[in-house]
């Protein structure tokens, strides 16, 4: 470890080309950092035999903090998807949490090591427990919305699934219902491009997710998801209105999956290298770098102390988790029935 180095405290003032303050962005990156250092070295463990699978969300780092970073932590509902690694560190997780939930341990609160890796779920931080199902949590995110109006509880639920996931009825069900009542729920698609191996236009006849929302005369848009600023500036007055009672909004974030789909697939099989390149390129890491470096935001050297402190959080927290224990066979029932 360096000596820490004095720096210039943080502007918690809104920066008018960002409508973000320093310590906001500094955040961003943070939380982007953390999630891709943490999947990178979630899939040297799985490669390693230490962990079963991994789904991961690189290249949506910025859909995913943007987004999260729009709602009231602690008090609007999350029920996210599994690539939502990046919303649930904004939202409280931690990396050794991170860590506990991919070897599922036994004191991994997301489920105590009952459901597979990236089934998120946090009753205290208000994540919905999720199923394997796809789209299930768009129905989930309709019903507390539901709860939230008549009670009158000026909480928002924003809720994800990836562009393949809206061919599903879920889907369909859960836009029609959250309009008709104007529910307070955000539905955010992550459209990174495919469907496992399925390319957007085999998942549906229109150009884009948002489109659909016409047929349920519902407010949307489609906002780049590459960029964590944009990505922001769309979501939080999409929230907002959905708090004073606006109804409900659907978000298309375009992005892109610059891995496979998950460990236990071959993404050379059904897309080519030279796409792939090209669209690193746009990784909106690298991306949100340059902007706030070019603008002078933080000098470089900040920018490197957040890398420093997001790899020494990560080193120490596979050492950690790796040595917790496993749930006890003679526990298996436990969270699974109420009572034996
Ligand atoms: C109802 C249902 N059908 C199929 C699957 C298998 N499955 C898991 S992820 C996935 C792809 C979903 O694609 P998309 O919604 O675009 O999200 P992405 O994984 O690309 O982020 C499929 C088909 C499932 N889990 N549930």
């Amino acid at each position: 470890m360096t000596a820490a180095r004095p720096r210039r405290p943080r502007s918690r003032e809104t920066l008018p080309d960002y409508l973000l303050s320093e310590q906001q962005l500094e955040d961003m990156y943070y939380y982007m950092l953390l999630s891709r250092r943490l999947s990178e070295r979630m899939m040297a463990l799985q490669r390693q035999g230490r962990a079963a699978f991994v789904i991961a969300g690189a290249g949506q780092e910025a859909a995913q903090v943007g987004a999260a970073m729009a709602l009231k932590k602690g008090t609007d509902y999350l029920a996210p998807y599994y690539r939502d690694l990046g919303m649930n560190l904004v939202y409280g997780m931690d990396a050794r949490e991170a860590m506990l939930n991919l070897l599922g341990k036994r004191d991994d609160p997301n489920s105590f090591g009952r459901q597979m890796p990236s089934h998120w779920g946090n009753a205290a931080r208000r994540v919905v427990t999720q199923s394997s199902v796809v789209a299930t949590q768009l129905l989930h995110a309709a019903g507390i919305g539901l709860a939230a109006k008549l009670s009158n509880d000026p909480i928002v639920v924003l809720t994800c699934c990836g562009e393949g996931s809206t061919s599903r009825g879920d889907f369909h069900e859960a836009l029609n219902f959250a309009s008709i009542h104007r529910l307070p729920v955000i539905f955010y698609i992550q459209n990174n491009g495919f469907a496992i191996t399925e390319r957007t236009e085999k998942e549906m006849a229109v150009e884009n997710v948002a489109d659909r929302a016409r047929a349920y005369n519902m407010q949307s848009a489609v906002v780049d998801g590459m960029d964590c600023v944009a990505v922001y500036q769309t979501v939080r007055p999409a929230v907002d209105q959905a708090r004073r009672g606006g109804g409900p909004f659907l978000i298309e974030a375009k992005c892109y999956r610059l891995w496979p789909h998950s460990s236990d697939d071959d993404d050379t099989r059904y897309r080519p290298r030279k796409e792939l390149e090209e669209w690193a390129k746009k990784d909106p890491l690298v991306l949100f770098r340059a902007r706030v470096e070019t603008d002078g935001i933080f000098p470089r050297e900040d920018l490197d102390e957040i890398e420093a402190r997001v790899e020494e959080e990560v080193r120490d927290a596979v050492q950690w988790a790796l040595m917790q224990p496993d749930p006890a066979p003679e526990d298996a029932l436990g969270y699974v029935y109420k009572e034996l």
